[in-house]
């Protein structure tokens, strides 16, 4: 198949989630077209089987605020012209939904068929959508979708809640390749450099994000602190966002500045994740919680919020620990009480990575995508919605 993908290509989950995507379907041997302002941040630009389409969006004086979803639809529909597109796959809905509606319809104008399918991710539902701007022309885009599918139950819940949604939405649940995340054995911990990130004896906490608001990274550096009383410990504060100097500020306060590296923004966290014990995930709200699945196929428990579709991932007690939003004194006891523990803390370990492989490895998920592409092309293969018949150039 050759499939365009558009996504956030910066650091957030949907867009690692679309990316791994094409680098999965592009291993599979399909041809792989992803269309947006940049290069998504986890492609090297010499991957086999993928190409990269620019949106350029023209900054004209006069526009405020230039139309970026309105380039991404003329780009839309040339890529899926001159590439001879199956489909194209966006991941979060606005404004990406709308752009593949009117591209799609672009082409149907000349005669070609562009299905599309929205993958939902979270704030396209939860928070950004709902806003009164944003949610007619939301509800209508995922409506007219040729498919569409969410990431978690919670999700496709929230979106028939809020947007009475009527069309069938399939939850395809993110994924991890589990070669590459993966644990590692010690001498390979110290060889890629625990050594320098940590002292023999202390426990890695590692928190990985966009530092949102929604994150509540204060909650990470919070609850480490009240760790690190009771248990020699540091922590890895990974990615970076509008919440970390207000978290730098609280480390200096709470005089555990010393005892966190705050690491920015990080290509490789495969690399990184293995070398930690614990993660800590204490969001206000998350519809899946891919960094929560890539450090369980690394072996690295979650203390995690019991929000959202979160419980669809972490099994309370066996595979992580969930806690209410804000009870950073509960999360600091369970992490601690982990830590001490040392049975308790490798059953976690390895049923976390079993469930990783049985539930959310990428060879279990990424065919049932494919599986939904097949659907969706064979549903009324003829219909190209034409409403005028146009000829010669886009
Ligand atoms: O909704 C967002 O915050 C954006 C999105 C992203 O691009 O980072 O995150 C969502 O999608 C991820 C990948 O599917 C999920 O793992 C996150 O749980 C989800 N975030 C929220 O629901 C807050």
């Amino acid at each position: 198949m050759r499939i365009g993908i558009t996504c956030y290509p910066t650091y957030g989950g949907s867009g690692v989630v679309a990316t791994e995507l094409g680098i999965e379907l592009a291993n599979l041997g399909h041809e792989v077209h992803f269309i947006s302002y940049s290069q998504p941040f986890r492609l090297s630009g010499r991957d086999e089987g993928i190409h990269y389409h620019e949106v350029p969006v023209s900054n004209y004086p006069l526009f405020e605020f230039p139309p970026y979803d309105l380039a991404l639809a003329s780009r839309m529909a040339e890529v899926a012209e001159f590439n001879d597109l199956d489909l194209l796959h966006v991941h979060y809905a606005i404004p990406h939904s709308v752009s593949a509606l009117l591209a799609r319809q672009m082409l149907a104008a000349r005669g070609r068929r562009l299905p599309f399918v929205t993958t939902l991710h979270g704030t396209d539902i939860t928070l950004v959508g709902l806003d009164r701007s944003y949610l007619p022309i939301t509800r209508y885009a995922i409506q007219e979708s040729d498919g569409v599918t969410s990431i978690s139950d919670y999700l496709k819940a929230e979106t028939v809640r809020h947007f009475g949604i009527s069309r069938p939405i399939d939850v395809v649940t993110n994924f991890v390749n589990c070669d590459v995340y993966m644990p590692v054995r010690e001498e390979s911990l110290r060889q890629a450099g625990r050594g320098r990130l940590a002292h023999p004896g202390e426990a890695i906490l590692i928190h990985l994000s966009n530092f949102r608001p929604v994150k509540r990274v204060t909650d990470v550096v919070k609850v480490f602190a009240l760790v690190a009383r009771e248990v020699p410990a540091r922590l890895l504060l990974v990615g970076d966002g509008p919440d970390r100097s207000t978290a730098e500020w609280l480390a200096c306060d709470l005089g555990i500045h010393d005892r966190i590296h705050f690491m920015g923004k990080q290509d490789r966290v495969n690399e990184l994740l293995p070398l930690a014990d614990l993660m800590l995930m204490p969001s206000t709200l998350e519809s899946f919680g891919l960094a929560a699945l890539e450090a369980m196929a690394c072996k690295v428990p979650c203390i995690a919020t019991r929000v959202g579709g979160v419980p669809e991932l972490i099994d309370d007690g066996v595979t992580g620990l969930l806690y209410s939003v804000g009870d950073v004194e509960a999360m600091a006891a369970g992490a601690i009480g982990l830590l001490k523990d040392r049975d308790r803390f490798e059953a976690m370990r390895d049923q976390g990575r079993k469930t990783a492989q049985e539930r959310f490895c990428s060879d279990l998920v990424v065919p049932r995508y494919i599986n939904y592409y097949e659907y969706v092309l064979n549903a009324n293969p003829a219909a190209v919605h034409p409403h005028v018949s146009v000829h010669g150039e886009l």
